[in-house]
């Protein structure tokens, strides 16, 4: 087997954004796309040589394909090893798991989260640290570098490695271990959680519907609930990772994992009900007639983290992205946690979480996770939740009802205008960033601006500044509106409506949030002329 130079050309385009490169899978597939961003991973991280990595995915179409290019390309540049997961699959933060408990130099992650998969879909490849976390702006800046004067790279011209058995094998000198992707990782949820009390929960007839949506957390759910936990067979729905999800989108929300939505709004509801994505880092927690959006969903995990065994001893510390509604900050400051406000993107907790300063920490776009890992994890989220419900005794309902009578309720909602045209939504942002600073003091629909700016991120940590992370109102009452683009998208732009608004009042907290902030609704509008701007007079999504 030679090592092979290929003469390339720089392509455009091949910037990361919130969570590595995504872009259509034909783009990918094209000739030197994905070889070209593997060969500038490998030079911003100072090369492979030498190096063990893991490597997984989540199982969308092309996967196979890019493993074996990307294995080859690893042999070529002199990796010591690469642990795989069998047939190439992996969710997001076992890969994370594994990477920090083998020690590895890292890992490459493919996947494009949430996003559809499929010929005419999408397809991503993200890079994790040796920490087992989101490469961050420093190395995912080099790798734009990298490929803006790319010339060749290196590939090895070898057979295909059978990733369909398990064990040890070898391509060239490079050492590959195949291994069962769900071991360790479940391994390592046993030692968080109180699985005995969970069990009991299962024993005394509580019921749950998951809903992997035919993506990689199936496997990851069937062993756990259904294996370790006891949970019925029939339990895990949709468990069988397939190229295309089946068709939809694996995205856990009330649109895309409407038909579990439906069954927990029905008659029929079982007592919980939850969702994952992709690659298995996010989460939907529902109980019986009642959905509990993310942002609350990390405040009532903070709030309750200490009946599980592995944070008994309390938390150091709390964290949530800047759009992340601030229910969660009500919980730290009733528990004298400190709280940090990050940029959107889980990048951005791994500098806290190495420093000990934070054990949990979440996102708005329904991901939550711990210290346990370096990525959000939406399996941990889930049995979080079940350790929770199984010690308290409560229902999802109750549990929701007692959080917001102890800290108020933080109504939310995140409206996201899709394949917007991006010059147009970029005028927009544009436009309202320069009425930003006149905006203090003006009164709009009765409520007073309080301040409004564009967020920037100084880390505490390591001293880095990332600006440009959003434009924010806030009002004298405690509402706010967030405006963003998104950095996951791939076709045109994703304009990202974030609405909020306390209330204290119990009477209120049975109210539908989108009838609750009608009135912030309509002023975001009239704020950024939404309607005006992208000619949508409706978003596409509300969550
Ligand atoms: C990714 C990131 C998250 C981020 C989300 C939304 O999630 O890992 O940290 O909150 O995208 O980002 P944006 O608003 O820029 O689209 P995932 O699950 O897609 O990896």
């Amino acid at each position: 087997m030679t090592a092979k130079s290929i003469q390339t050309k720089p392509i455009e385009g091949q910037k990361p954004g919130t969570s590595g490169l995504r872009k259509k899978t034909k783009t990918f597939m094209e000739p030197h796309y994905l070889e070209n961003f593997i060969q500038a991973i490998w030079e911003s991280i100072g090369g492979v040589k030498g190096k063990t990595l893991v490597l997984g995915g989540d199982g969308r179409y092309f996967n196979d394909r890019a493993a074996q290019v990307i294995l080859r390309m690893a042999a070529a540049s002199g990796a010591k090893k690469v642990i795989v997961g069998q047939n190439a699959l992996m969710s997001t933060p076992a890969a994370s798991n594994l990477i920090r408990q083998k020690k590895t130099d890292g890992g490459i992650i493919m996947s494009a989260s949430h996003n559809p998969g499929g010929p005419d879909e999408d397809f991503g490849v993200k890079f994790n640290m040796p920490n087992g976390g989101p490469a961050p702006e420093e190395v995912t800046n080099r790798m734009v570098k990298a490929t803006q004067s790319i010339k060749d790279y290196l590939i090895l011209e070898a057979q295909d490695v059978d990733l369909s058995k398990r064990g040890a094998t070898k391509l060239g000198d490079m050492e590959i271990d195949v291994v069962d992707p769900v071991k360790d990782y479940a391994q390592l949820m046993e030692q968080l959680f109180d699985f005995r009390a969970i069990k009991g929960l299962f024993e005394k007839g509580f019921t749950m519907r998951f809903d992997a949506m035919h993506a990689v957390t199936g496997p990851y759910a069937k062993a756990i609930l259904e294996g370790r936990l006891g949970a019925p067979a029939g339990t895990v729905v949709n468990a069988e990772p397939k190229p295309d999800f089946g068709g939809g989108h694996p995205d856990p929300n009330p649109i895309w994992a409407k038909e579990l939505m439906d069954l927990m709004m029905g008659e029929e509801a079982p007592d919980f009900g939850a969702a994952s994505d992709g690659d298995g880092d996010r989460n939907m927690i529902l109980g019986r007639g009642c959905y509990v959006g993310p942002s609350d969903s990390l405040a009532v995990l903070a709030a309750n983290a200490t009946l599980a065994p592995a944070y008994r001893e309390g938390l150091k510390g709390v964290a949530r992205s800047m759009p992340t509604s601030r229910a969660l900050d009500r919980v730290a400051a009733k528990r004298g946690l400190d709280c940090y406000e990050t940029p959107t993107g889980w990048k951005f907790f791994g500098n806290l979480l190495d420093d000990g300063r934070i054990t949990l920490c979440g996102e708005e776009s329904a991901g939550t996770g711990s210290d346990h890992v370096r990525e959000k994890d939406g399996l941990w989220a889930v049995l979080l939740w079940l350790n929770i419900l199984a010690k308290t005794g409560k229902s999802v309902q109750e549990i929701m009802d007692a959080h917001w009578a102890e800290f108020g309720r933080n109504f939310y909602s995140r409206h996201d205008y899709e394949a917007v045209d991006a010059k147009k939504a970029n005028e927009m942002m544009d436009a309202l960033r320069a009425r930003l600073p006149d905006l203090p003091g003006t009164i709009i629909h009765g409520r007073t601006v309080e301040a409004a700016n564009e967020f920037a991120y100084d880390d505490p940590v390591d001293g880095s500044r990332s600006e440009g992370q959003g434009l924010r109102v806030m009002f004298e009452d405690g509402g706010r509106i967030v405006y963003r683009l998104s950095g996951t998208g791939t076709v045109g732009a994703t304009l990202r409506v974030y609405i909020e608004d306390v209330s204290d009042d119990p009477e209120s907290f049975g109210d539908d949030p989108q009838d609750a902030l009608a009135d912030m609704i309509a002023i975001a509008d009239e704020l950024a002329g939404i309607e005006e701007h992208t000619g949508r007079d409706e978003p596409d999504v509300r969550t």
